[in-house]
């Protein structure tokens, strides 16, 4: 690649930081605010990402696409990303809702892995969404892919990423039923730290009262 190529490619990525940094903050200020008014923080905690050179070229390889920065922004949705991760399953819906209302971000797309599981038991709730970042002489849409999911279901799909890519040839037939065992294991977990914490909300609740 020649120079003024690498610098083109460079600032390409430095807006999906930008934008990682703007999602970033707007997360931390719902949590804080949600924090101050109901005395609980729906975000455990948020990881981010963004996907390197390699692995951005390598898909528009994948997809038969000519390696082009005009390709990579149309055709690869999730160049940044981020992980919302929550102690509740009705964190997750309470975080999408609080996302979906900002005028700012535009929502292109939600995929709701938590009401239908993949086959495998991956459950998450995806959204891709643009936001406008203000750079010095032009304002650019950008996407982001959030990830929202509990820390249980966090859990258990970095551990089943790992065991995908260690067996490139398919995840054996036992090792896949030990995965979609665990995963309904984990959705039981869920719902009783559900309840529980729903339990413990009601008793304070008429303590109080
Ligand atoms: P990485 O390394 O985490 O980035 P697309 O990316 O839009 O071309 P797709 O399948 O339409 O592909 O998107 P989808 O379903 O929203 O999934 C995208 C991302 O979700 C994946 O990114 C994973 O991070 C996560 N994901 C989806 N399915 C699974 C699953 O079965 N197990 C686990 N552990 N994660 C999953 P990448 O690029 O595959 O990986």
């Amino acid at each position: 690649m020649k120079q003024n190529q690498l610098k083109q490619w460079a600032h390409f990525f430095l807006t999906y930081k930008f934008a990682l940094d703007e999602v970033e903050t707007k997360l931390n200020i719902l949590n804080e605010e949600f924090q101050f008014i109901h005395d609980y923080n729906p975000i455990e905690h948020v990881k981010t990402r963004i996907k390197t050179p390699e692995s951005v070229m390598e898909k528009l390889r994948r997809k038969n696409l000519e390696i082009s920065l005009e390709n990579a922004k149309s055709h690869i949705r999730d160049i940044a990303g981020v992980r919302v991760i929550c102690s509740f399953s009705n964190d997750i819906y309470q975080i999408l809702d609080m996302i979906c209302k900002q005028s700012d971000v535009k929502v292109i797309e939600v995929k709701d892995y938590v009401k239908d599981p993949k086959p495998n038991g991956y459950k998450s709730v995806h959204l891709i969404v643009e936001i406008p970042v203000f750079l010095t002489n032009r304002m650019e849409n950008v996407l982001v892919e959030i990830q929202i999911r509990t820390s249980a279901m966090d859990f258990w799909a970095s551990l089943e990423h790992k065991i995908y890519y260690k067996f490139h040839e398919g995840i054996p037939p036992e090792i896949r039923q030990q995965l979609k065992e665990s995963a309904d294991m984990i959705s039981t977990l869920d719902q009783r730290m559900l309840a529980l914490n729903e339990k413990v909300i009601k008793h304070f609740a008429l303590t109080i009262e």
